[in-house]
């Protein structure tokens, strides 16, 4: 079964991750690894913070001579700002007065929930683990996982549909997702140039008030064989595992699958994809207003996932809040930000959708070495082409 955890503080000495579960011999490119971490740390808006750090996973275990050994893989991402922290943020306990607190709770921040939940007087603890720096680790591992399906021929990609109040109409191909994914700049993550302005637009006004913004992304999953997921039971359901690993990610408030959002306001006979038979390509499709899932099962098409992202809680023009203290009303906290991670959270959510995938091809394909998943997925395919 393929797991994964995370560990790390966001101005600790290093993120930690950790997966175990994945076959032996899947061949690991850590060039890969670092690009899927750059790709992470891009996107017009984001803080100083991007300015000081440069990602790097360094393999702790698991991988061998290049390829995967089927032991638990363990990945360690340094923080380059940890030297700026060191007395701020010891383990020991250091000198207190160097400590930095967080001494009024950010609204839509985990501050307050998180110092109430584990009794702290402040919310340094709950911001140091609550900070979407955590995602950088699963970026890594996603990374792996990326690696493991594209053996099978399966791509995951993510673009930017909303940023603020400006968002792409047309539907996206996967060619132009792809091409998107080459480029050596990553502004807002849009394939459409001229909506891209417009969404930098949004982020400069947000830049120009001290305010910030949200957005959509969208996750998609190229050459999915159908059969992922079951409806036997909710929890096998591929659509709700989906949409929690992409709920997990921080400041996603709302996850869609397909046109899941309009389809609730629209009738059956125009939500629904018809379906045709060629006998070339088998059963066909002349939309996929489903996402390519239907009854929590992956019905070959690709699988669409947007993920809805609240605007960033900290604010240079900060909103009202209360001293942890002295319960006077004070401004909430603020040290340096980001005004816009929509495109870096795509990236994010990426990995959180390759992880998942990958778990159902292991549940469905499962081998101890990567050849025994590769000729399981082949037989299933011949199976499916001689239906
Ligand atoms: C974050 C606050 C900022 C972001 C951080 C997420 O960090 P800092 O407080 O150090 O400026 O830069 O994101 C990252 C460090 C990252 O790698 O994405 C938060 O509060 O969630």
């Amino acid at each position: 079964m393929l797991r994964y955890y995370t560990a790390g503080e966001s101005h600790g000495e290093a993120l930690v991750a950790f997966l175990s579960g994945m076959p032996a011999g899947l061949r690991v490119d850590q060039s890969f690894l670092d690009r899927e971490l750059w790709r992470r740390q891009q996107g017009y808006g984001r803080g100083g913070r991007m300015k000081i750090e440069k990602d790097h996973a360094h393999v702790l275990s698991g991988i061998r001579h290049g390829s995967t050994i089927g032991s638990p893989i363990s990945l360690l991402l340094q923080n380059r700002d940890w030297q700026n922290w060191q007395e701020a943020l010891p383990v020991e306990q250091g000198d207190p007065e160097k400590h930095k607190r967080v001494a009024s709770p950010r609204p839509g921040h985990a501050d307050l929930a998180g110092a109430l939940k584990y009794n702290f007087l402040e919310a340094r603890y709950v911001l140091e683990r609550a900070s979407a720096r955590e995602s950088a680790a699963r970026v890594a591992v996603g990374a792996l996982a990326k690696l493991l399906l594209r053996e099978l021929g399966i791509e995951v990609l993510s673009h930017v549909v909303a940023v603020g109040s400006v968002s792409l109409e047309p539907a996206v191909t996967w060619d132009q997702i792809l091409e998107l994914s080459a480029k050596a700049e990553i502004l807002l993550g849009c394939v459409d140039q001229n909506t891209e302005q417009r969404m930098k637009g949004e982020v400069d006004q947000a830049l120009k008030t001290g305010d910030s913004v949200g957005g959509i992304f969208e996750v998609v999953v190229h050459q999915v064989p159908p059969g992922l997921g079951s409806y036997a039971q909710w929890d096998e359901r591929l659509d709700a595992l989906l949409a929690a690993a992409v709920m997990s990610l921080q400041a996603v408030k709302a996850v869609e699958i397909g046109s899941g959002v309009a389809a609730a306001t629209s009738p059956g006979s125009v939500v629904h994809d018809e379906i045709g038979y060629e006998a070339s390509a088998g059963f066909t499709r002349a939309s996929n207003n489903a996402g390519g899932i239907e009854g929590g099962v992956s019905n070959g098409q690709d699988i669409r996932v947007r993920g809805y992202l609240k605007p960033i809680s900290t604010l240079r023009r900060p909103l009202k809040s209360v001293d942890f203290e002295t319960r006077e009303a004070v401004s909430a906290a603020y040290e340096r930000s980001d005004v816009c991670v929509v495109p870096a959270a795509g990236v994010a959510a990426e990995a959180m959708v390759a992880l998942t995938v990958a778990r159902c091809c292991l549940e469905k394909f499962g081998g101890d070495s990567i050849s025994e998943v590769v000729r399981n997925f082949r037989g299933y395919l011949e199976q499916v082409r001689s239906y």
